[in-house]
């Protein structure tokens, strides 16, 4: 009761409806309905400061970064090393050397297996993924474990969406080179416990990388608490522009691994005998990046940075915990994904109806609800469903719009019998 009464007081400190208005597209209407706007964890809305600073970026900053002398080069090349200043102290890495930008989560991942793991991961060696990981965190190991010979080992889980830890620890032997693991599932909501689990790697000298597209939105991130060697995140997800995303790496990891790609920006001097690159993070940023991107992204930090967190994470957990309870009355309804640390995704199933036909219906109401197996068919493949429905809250979203996608899905109920 004195937790409630809590998480009512601190409810009061979000002002919803200010919030809602920082976020134009919430005002748009859905077949002749307000949108209500579900998917979050697929991508989330972008406050009118980002889209406006995309459009000052263009108006007034536009033209390439790190190579002219000119003054307008110098202020987009100011305002882009500004974001990095900016995700930095987001994930409270402590240099900024130690933040890259990417076009997104998949990137990052994609860099580390090519360019950390290439170099240390060798034929007979093994890495550890979660049976709950997307499929970003999941093919480019495989692909690596193809090309140099090693193993994919995968930590299970139980029916809640609970990773086994006890599997976990027995699974990381001599051969282990590196752990992958999801900070929040995007398909189920679990919080997994990144910090013990990454101690636990660490203490046996195994790197260990975050995947926290999903984690960014919801909580406060702390790579130095966490422990990790690499944090992934992207910016779509936490209210800036498609495009862009960070990895964060340690900065003597960084330093030792051989570059991603290789062109313009990333080199300290190339002649036809052979090339010697800069530092990170220019060696992992060739070619001309999103510019325009990274200062939308970090114009969203600065915008998070001014929300009050314990409120929005009281918010966030009313709305799970309610719409947990509303939807679990819905005859035949089936909530895939039930662990006791969960983020504000809701995913599920329902009897006798495939899961794009409940999108397709709600959609009549305006409601924005994914549908799919959310690129984690391992995990559709572990409870036996094709696909699931799946609500994923954002902190704009309120009580009244989880009312409106019960009374939806009675609907479809009604309509399948
Ligand atoms: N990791 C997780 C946990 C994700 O949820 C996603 C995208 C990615 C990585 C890849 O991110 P990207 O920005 O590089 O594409 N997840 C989803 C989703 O749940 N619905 O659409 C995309």
């Amino acid at each position: 009761m004195q937790q409630q009464d809590t998480l009512a007081e601190r409810k009061h400190l979000l002002d919803l409806e200010a919030i809602r208005g920082d976020f134009p597209i919430l005002s748009e209407e859905i077949r002749g309905k307000p949108l209500v706007y579900l998917d979050n964890a697929a991508t989330t809305q972008k406050p009118r400061r980002v889209i406006e600073a995309l459009t000052k970026y263009y108006t007034a900053e536009n033209s390439n970064i790190h190579r002219a002398v000119y003054s307008l080069s110098e202020r987009a090349t100011a305002a882009y090393e500004r974001s990095r200043t900016l995700v930095q102290q987001f994930v409270n890495a402590p240099r900024a050397e130690e933040i890259i930008f990417v076009r997104g989560a998949t990137e990052a991942i994609n860099l580390v297996a090519a360019s950390y793991g290439r170099s240390r991961i060798d034929a007979g060696d093994e890495i550890v993924v979660s049976a709950m990981e997307h499929h970003s965190n999941i093919v480019p190991w495989q692909m690596l474990a193809e090309q140099v010979g090693a193993t994919l080992k995968v930590i299970p889980m139980d029916r809640s969406g609970t990773l086994i830890q006890s599997d976990y620890e027995t699974m990381l032997g001599d051969r282990t080179k590196l752990v992958a693991l999801v900070h929040v599932s995007n398909a189920l909501g679990t919080v997994n416990p990144v910090k013990e689990m990454s101690a636990a790697a660490r203490e046996r000298g195994i790197a260990v990388l975050i995947d926290g597209a999903q984690a960014a939105a919801h909580m406060r991130i702390d790579v130095q608490d966490l422990g990790c060697d690499f944090y992934v995140i992207s910016g779509h997800k936490m209210f800036s522009p498609t495009g862009i995303g960070a990895l964060y790496g340690r900065s003597e990891l960084l330093e030792s691994m051989a570059p991603y790609q290789g062109g313009g920006d990333m080199i300290r001097s190339v002649s036809f005998d052979g090339t010697t690159f800069a530092d990170p993070p220019a060696k992992f940023e060739a070619g001309t990046p999103h510019i325009a991107g990274a200062i939308g992204m970090g114009e969203a930090i600065e915008y998070l940075r001014e929300l009050d967190w314990g409120g929005v994470q009281a918010h966030e957990e009313e709305l799970l915990q309610y719409a947990t309870a509303r939807l679990s009355k819905i005859p035949g309804l089936e909530i895939i994904g039930t662990a006791a640390n969960k983020a504000a995704v809701l995913s599920f199933v329902l009897d006798g109806v495939h899961a794009h036909d409940v999108g397709t219906i709600v959609d009549q109401d305006g409601i924005a609800l994914r549908t799919g197996h959310h690129c984690t068919q391992p995990v559709m493949d572990f409870y036996g469903v094709p696909a699931t429905a799946r609500a994923s809250f954002a902190f704009y979203n309120t009580i009244e719009e989880v009312d409106l996608l019960a009374d939806a899905l009675m609907r479809v109920r009604e309509v399948f019998g």
